[in-house]
């Protein structure tokens, strides 16, 4: 059935601020594996953002909302709102989007959005992650997906999937292997959203009625 005319379907809007290899990894999931849901849009902070290159290429609505054009957080996070609320979407993606949002953004999307992030959280919150680990000499390295609450990079676990530092390796190494990883996750927890699995309750996650623990689902690759 053409998802534009499913009704059951779920609507997603997708923001971003670079690349947008998540963003690709979602498309692709939602043709490859026929998932039950639809990109509605693709919204970037920044014009030269190659997803949105992406988005246009797969004839998914794109907009460019530049944060330096609002003179505080709040007046571009309510841009931000007036230009996703039309869609009417179940879900907000954020996919390498690098702007803080506010506590009204997010409360008004409290439970419909969620974040992939480079690090194994409750580790190293907020950016350069790859070459914070490398610093610390972790053994251990990976990504996790998670509600977004106010609380930057704090909100409830979704997913983790990990992998080991091999010693001496570059950042750059490192994120591309974690890269790896996230095109895995993202799109499993999207099917899973499509197929209605998963769900935020006083701040816990549950997967199927079943309580995930507080790292998460483990994602064996
Ligand atoms: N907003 C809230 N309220 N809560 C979260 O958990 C959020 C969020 C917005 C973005 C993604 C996050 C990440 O995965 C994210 C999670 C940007 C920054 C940051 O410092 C930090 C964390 C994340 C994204 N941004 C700078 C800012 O001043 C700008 C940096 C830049 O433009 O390069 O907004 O890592
Ligand atoms: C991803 O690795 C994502 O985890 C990270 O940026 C990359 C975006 O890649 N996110 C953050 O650092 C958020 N602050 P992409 O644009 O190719 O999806």
């Amino acid at each position: 059935m053409n998802p534009n005319t499913d009704v059951t379907a779920i609507k997603i809007v997708v923001l971003i601020s670079g690349n947008g290899s998540n963003l690709q990894s979602i498309i692709d999931a939602i043709a490859e594996r026929n998932l039950n849901a639809e990109i509605c849009a693709v919204i970037s902070n920044k014009q030269n953002a190659y997803g949105l290159q992406r988005a246009n290429d797969h004839g998914i609505t794109s907009h460019w909302i530049d944060h330096k054009k609002y003179s505080s957080r709040e007046q571009f996070d309510q841009a931000l709102i007036k230009a996703i609320d039309p869609y009417k979407p179940d879900l907000i993606i954020l996919a390498g989007f690098m702007r803080i949002l506010t506590e009204a953004f997010v409360g008004h999307y409290q439970g419909k959005m969620i974040n992939i992030h480079p690090s194994l959280l409750p580790k190293f919150r907020g950016l350069n992650t790859h070459q914070r680990v490398l610093e610390e000499g972790d053994s251990e390295h990976g990504a996790t997906i998670h509600f977004v609450t106010p609380d930057l990079d704090g909100g409830p676990t979704i997913v983790q999937a990990r992998l080991p530092v091999v010693a001496g390796e570059s950042a750059e190494k490192l994120a591309e292997k974690v890269q790896r990883l996230e095109h895995q996750i993202y799109p499993l927890v999207v099917e899973w959203f499509s197929e209605r699995r998963i769900r935020l309750d006083q701040n816990k996650v549950y997967l199927d009625d079943n309580l995930l623990p507080a790292n998460g689902f483990d994602f064996i690759a």
